[in-house]
């Protein structure tokens, strides 16, 4: 796909009153996005967990071809090394198959990316997700709850966010998906489009849709007979991904062969193996929404650091 050239967001302080008042109109479709969203995963019976922001098991985000991550940071506290969230992936395993069956985090997950993912307008080192897990779930219970949250919010966006939508010339090009998603499988994709599938794709389709079986971390569930992976990412028209989930592994031996394949450090994952082994790891299923992508491709912005109060930009570190 061709890069188109964008403006690098600036901070508040050196914006100007035209993109202050932008600024202001995204924050209000944010707000009221976090709103509805939280509002359909409490009404649905979702338990509203608080993150965590130092662990000493996080998301490996390897092997992920669309990963690109510059720097993982650790530091030592208390005498043992932890690591900043890149996802909370391993904390919904463990937490859905013990006390909380229905979560969600708004979860800070920090991902150095390369800088020279500036001006993807997809990236920032910072980002919130909306990150869900059920238990004894699969990929239809999951496709089925997003495709119900995304259809109340852009409805009740329309109407309470009438102004701003149309502030930000949104009003015609959101509208409410019809229901349910199209599925396509990544292999169709990729012989059809090429390696570039998810340009294509996201180019291509006028509706949001699912794209499944794409082989990624040892969470996500493959099936070792057929090749198989039960997971998946949500794209969005004229933009590309703004989830990926998956039904989970849960079994010991499989969990184990798949984190000595991808060569993922054993020792970061002894709790989830040990409760794995111990049958106490239960099959779940889940996802993250990404909010700056969410909020950005209905505020229609070219970069989705706009939709962040302090932009994380790869590669530029402002003051605040
Ligand atoms: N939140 C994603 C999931 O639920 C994981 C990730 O962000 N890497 O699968």
């Amino acid at each position: 796909m061709i890069q188109q050239e964008i403006e690098l967001p600036k901070p508040l302080d050196q914006l100007t009153a035209t993109e202050l008042e932008r600024k202001a109109c995204i924050g209000k479709v944010m707000t009221y996005t976090l709103k509805s969203l939280t509002d359909t995963f409490v009404n649905k019976g979702f338990q509203w967990l608080l993150p965590v922001a130092l662990s000493q098991s996080t998301d490996p985000l390897w092997p992920d071809p669309g990963a690109s991550i510059e720097k993982r940071i650790e530091v030592d506290i208390y005498g043992k090394p932890v690591r900043t969230t890149a996802s909370m992936i391993i904390h919904k395993l463990v937490a859905s198959s013990t006390a909380y069956p229905k979560l969600f985090i708004l979860s800070p997950n920090i991902r150095i990316e390369k800088a020279e993912r500036a001006k993807t307008g997809k990236h920032i080192y910072e980002f919130t997700q909306l990150d869900f897990e059920m238990c004894n779930a699969e990929s239809k219970d999951v496709f089925s709850l997003v495709e119900d949250a995304i259809c109340i919010l852009i409805k009740d966006l329309k109407r309470e966010m009438n102004s701003e939508l149309s502030q930000l010339c949104r009003c015609e090009s959101i509208q409410v998906p019809k229901v349910p998603f199209k599925i396509y499988d990544r292999a169709e994709l990729e012989a059809k489009y090429g390696l570039d599938w998810e340009a294509g794709i996201a180019e291509e389709t006028t509706e949001p849709v699912w794209i499944t079986n794409i082989p990624r971390e040892f969470y996500d569930f493959e099936d070792f007979k057929t090749g198989k992976w039960d997971n998946y990412d949500l794209f969005l028209p004229q933009f590309g991904e703004v989830l990926s989930g998956a039904k989970r592994e849960y079994e010991y031996t499989k969990i184990l062969s798949k984190i000595e394949r991808d060569q993922v450090k054993k020792d970061n994952y002894s709790l989830v193996l040990k409760m794995a082994k111990d049958g106490r790891l239960k099959p779940t299923a889940g996802a993250g929404i990404g909010m700056e992508r969410l909020v950005g491709w209905i505020s229609g912005v070219k970069h989705i650091a706009e939709c962040q109060p302090f932009p994380r930009v790869p590669g530029s570190v402002q003051e605040l």
